[in-house]
């Protein structure tokens, strides 16, 4: 029904990334994805070849692997390379930002370092305001200041958000990739459906490598990393990958390729910590003429069998653990192994 659709020439609106257009059905827009990018709400601008195409490429595999799921969203058809057909909504303007790492302004924010694993994802909210600097919010200023949303609303926003941010993270670490933190956009359709919309990409997630933590998205445009086409070429190549996967994984509801692997967790205290058992084994290895022994610490081993689809998504686990529980990072150290 939406196949034969003729499309203005003049966008009506043309954003950082994106022009939109009517088509000959009025709750029908066309999204061009431009090359254009920017940063730090636009006070930095550039191109970064290709982008247009991924990202169009990218959030249509996305948004059919969300509406496999069960989420609303407002995709309808790829149409050409740079193209997607999308269904009219009234954007919420909120940034809905979902935080699994720390990384950007919230470390800026809290003086938190980069890379800290969360204790538990946090869902948060912006509003989508260049001139402001997108301003985070809070719930009152929200629904009593700007009146953009009502309690209930935002509470289905931020429980759908973290449905996604679940759906996203296993999907990614299956590919090797860390989801470290992304926003999204709602709005809702003529009949006060609820829809995620705007786009699934490099530019508004941020991706590390599960193995090396290299940065594959748009952090490599804002913090002049080079590569940035290469990043955006390779996050698409992983989500085709991991697509290929999915089909089987959604018909037996089981893990893709679950295996088991052994882990070895050595935990010592740091060592600028004062470790008093070790102290005193040290004074008595001392005093049995060992003169030779400096530095002794005594820490723990903590070994276990973990099920997991890969030896990636296994060593994010393991760290997961460690930061939250099997270990003390602010006084021990620990040393993961995994085979
Ligand atoms: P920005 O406006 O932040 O510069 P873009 O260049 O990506 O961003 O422009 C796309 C615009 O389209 C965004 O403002 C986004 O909120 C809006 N948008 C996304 N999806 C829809 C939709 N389905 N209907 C209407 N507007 C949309
Ligand atoms: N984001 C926020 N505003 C625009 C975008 N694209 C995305 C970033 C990052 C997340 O939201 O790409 O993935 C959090 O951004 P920040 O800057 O608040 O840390
Ligand atoms: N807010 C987006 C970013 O930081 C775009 C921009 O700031 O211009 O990437």
């Amino acid at each position: 029904m939406f196949l034969m659709q003729t499309t203005t020439m003049k966008p009506i609106y043309s954003g950082k990334a994106k022009d939109l257009f009517e088509t000959e059905t009025p709750e029908v827009l066309r999204a061009y994805f431009r090359d254009s990018a920017t940063a730090f709400n636009a006070q930095k601008k550039g191109e970064i070849q290709n982008k247009g195409k991924v990202n169009a490429t990218m959030s249509t595999l996305l948004f059919n692997l969300l509406e496999q799921d069960g989420i609303k969203t407002h995709f309808i058809k790829q149409i050409a390379d740079n193209e997607l057909l999308i269904k009219r909504v009234k954007i919420i303007p909120l940034e809905v930002i979902v935080r699994n790492i720390a990384a950007g302004s919230l470390c800026k924010r809290l003086g938190i370092k980069e890379g800290k694993v969360l204790k538990s994802p946090i869902v948060e909210f912006s509003y989508k305001n260049d001139e402001l600097g997108d301003p985070l919010l809070t719930r009152a200023y929200i629904i009593n200041a700007l009146e953009v949303a009502d309690n209930k609303t935002l509470d289905i926003i931020s429980e759908r958000t973290l449905k996604i941010n679940e759906i996203f993270k296993e999907f990614f670490l299956n590919v090797g990739i860390k989801v470290v933190d992304f926003k999204l956009e709602y709005g809702t359709d003529k009949d006060s459906n609820l829809l995620l919309a705007d786009e699934l990409s490099p530019d508004n997630f941020r991706f590390w490598d599960a193995k090396t933590n290299e940065k594959l998205d748009k952090d490599r445009f804002r913090q002049d990393l080079g590569n940035v086409e290469g990043a955006y070429g390779e996050m698409l190549k992983r989500v085709k990958e991991g697509l290929k996967n999915e089909p089987a994984r959604r018909r037996t509801g089981e893990p893709a390729s679950s295996q088991s692997y052994n882990v070895r967790v050595q935990i010592l205290p740091k060592a600028d910590i004062l470790d008093p058992q070790g102290q005193a084994v040290e004074k008595a290895l001392k005093s049995l003429s060992y003169s030779e022994v400096i530095d002794l610490k005594i820490g723990k081993e903590i070994v276990f069998k973990l099920k997991s689809e890969s030896k990636e998504k296994a060593q994010v686990h393991v760290k997961e653990m460690c930061e939250k529980l099997l270990a003390n990072p602010v006084i021990e150290d620990y040393k993961i192994e995994i085979d």
